[in-house]
C-alpha cells in the first residue's frame, strides 16, 4: 500500500515543525507548500537530510505549485500571518481570509478527498471560511486549537499537582480566543475530577482560577516571549495528534473546532467542540450537558465567533 500523502499548506514556524514531525512519526510522504520561493524546498531539504540519522522513510517535497499536493490524503493549513506582540488574533483576519481564500481554492481542486485541518487565525473564522471557500464537506474540514489548549491547561495542572501529564485529562471549548472554556467539570488528575480535588485540599479555588486564566492567556504569553511571532511547537504537535487520528482510524476523542449543527446549542458555525475523529473525518461531536455557567461562557465565546464570522461576509460578498 502506498504511504499517505500530507499536505502541509504554509511553510513558515509551524509549518517546517509539522513536517518534522510527520516526516519522524512516518506518517507518510510529506509535501511543503508556501508563496516564499525557496522557503518549504529548503526546509523539505533540510528534514530530508535528517532521515538518515533518525532513521525515518518517508520524502519530502517543497513546492509553490498546488498540482504537487494532488490526492493528498490530510491537508495542514497554517498559511497566513502570526501575530506579534500587541496583536489580537482577531487582527489577523482580514490577511488571512484572503489567504483562505486561495487555499480553499487550492485544496478543492487538487484534494478534494483530503481531512483538512486549519491552524490559522483567528481559528474558528478561518476555518468557517475555508469550508465554504473549499465547498468541501464539513465534517471533513476541522480547526485544532482545542488540542493545544486543553494541553496547555493538562501542562500547568500537572506541574500544580506535580503529577505525570500522562494522567491529567482536560478539554477547552468554545472559540480559540480570549473567551475560551477551559472545563474544570470535566478535568481530571488520575480520573478525579477537578473540583473534587479542590475538596480534598489538593489544591486551592484561586490556584485552579488562575491556572484557568493562564490556559486562556497561554498563547498571549508565548507571542510576549518571542516577540517575533507565535507558538509553534505544541501547535505543530497538537495538530499531528489529529492528522494521526485521522490516518490511523483511532477514534480519538480531542477538542477541535467542528461544523456544529445543533450541538451544545450551536448551529450553522464552527467552535470547538468534544469531536470523535477516525477515518470518517470527524465523525461524532459529543454533545455533553453544561451547567448554567459553562453554558453562559459557552454562549458568550460562541458569540465572539459570530463576530468574527460576520466580519469576513462583510469583506467577502462570496461568504455572505
Ligand atoms: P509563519 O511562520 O509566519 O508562517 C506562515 C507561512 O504562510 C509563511 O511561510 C508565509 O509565506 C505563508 N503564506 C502566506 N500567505 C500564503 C499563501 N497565500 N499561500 C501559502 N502560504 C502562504 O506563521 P506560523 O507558522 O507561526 O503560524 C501560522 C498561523 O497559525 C498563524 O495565522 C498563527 O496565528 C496561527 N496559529 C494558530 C494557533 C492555534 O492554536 C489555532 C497557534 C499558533 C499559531
Amino acid at each position: 500500500m502506498a504511504r499517505p500523502k500530507i499536505a502541509l499548506i504554509g511553510a513558515g514556524q509551524i509549518g517546517g515543525t509539522l513536517a518534522h514531525l510527520a516526516a519522524m512519526k512516518e506518517l507518510g510522504d510529506v509535501v511543503l507548500f508556501d508563496i516564499a520561493e525557496g522557503v518549504p524546498e529548503g526546509k523539505a531539504l533540510d528534514i530530508a537530510e535528517s532521515g538518515p540519522s533518525e532513521g525515518f522513510d518517508a520524502r519530502l517535497k517543497g513546492t509553490q505549485d498546488y498540482a504537487d499536493i494532488a490526492g493528498a490524503d490530510v491537508c495542514i493549513v497554517t498559511a497566513g500571518v502570526a501575530r506579534k506582540p500587541g496583536m489580537s488574533r482577531d487582527d489577523l483576519l482580514g490577511i488571512n481570509l484572503k489567504v483562505m481564500k486561495s487555499v480553499g481554492e487550492g485544496i478543492a481542486a487538487n484534494a478534494p478527498d483530503a481531512f483538512v485541518i486549519c491552524i490559522t487565525n483567528p481559528l474558528d473564522a478561518m476555518v468557517w471560511a475555508l469550508q465554504k471557500f473549499s465547498g468541501l464537506p464539513p465534517h471533513m474540514v476541522c480547526g485544532m486549537a482545542g488540542v493545544l489548549d486543553s494541553a496547555r491547561f493538562r501542562h500547568f495542572l500537572s506541574v500544580e499537582f506535580d503529577v505525570s501529564m500522562k494522567d491529567v485529562t482536560a478539554f477547552v471549548l468554545g472559540g480559540h480566543g480570549d473567551t475560551m472554556v477551559p472545563s474544570v467539570r470535566y478535568s481530571t488528575v488520575g480520573g478525579i475530577p477537578l473540583p473534587d480535588l479542590v475538596d480534598m485540599g489538593w489544591t486551592t479555588q484561586d490556584k485552579l482560577d488562575a491556572i484557568v486564566q493562564r490556559t486562556r492567556d497561554g498563547g498571549a504569553e508565548i507571542v510576549g516571549l518571542l516577540k517575533t511571532g507565535s507558538a509553534f511547537y505544541a501547535p505543530a504537535t497538537s495538530a499531528i495528534e489529529m492528522a494521526e487520528a485521522f490516518l490511523k482510524d483511532q477514534k480519538r476523542l480531542l477538542p477541535c473546532a467542528a461544523w456544529c449543527d445543533g450541538e451544545l446549542g450551536v448551529k450553522g458555525m464552527y467552535v470547538g467542540v468534544p469531536t470523535v475523529i477516525g477515518a470518517g473525518g470527524v465523525e461524532k461531536i459529543v454533545n455533553i450537558k453544561l451547567t448554567k455557567d459553562e453554558q453562559e461562557m459557552f454562549d458568550k465565546s460562541v458569540d465572539a465567533v459570530k463576530g468574527l464570522v460576520e466580519a469576513c461576509k462583510g469583506i467577502d460578498d462570496s461568504l455572505a
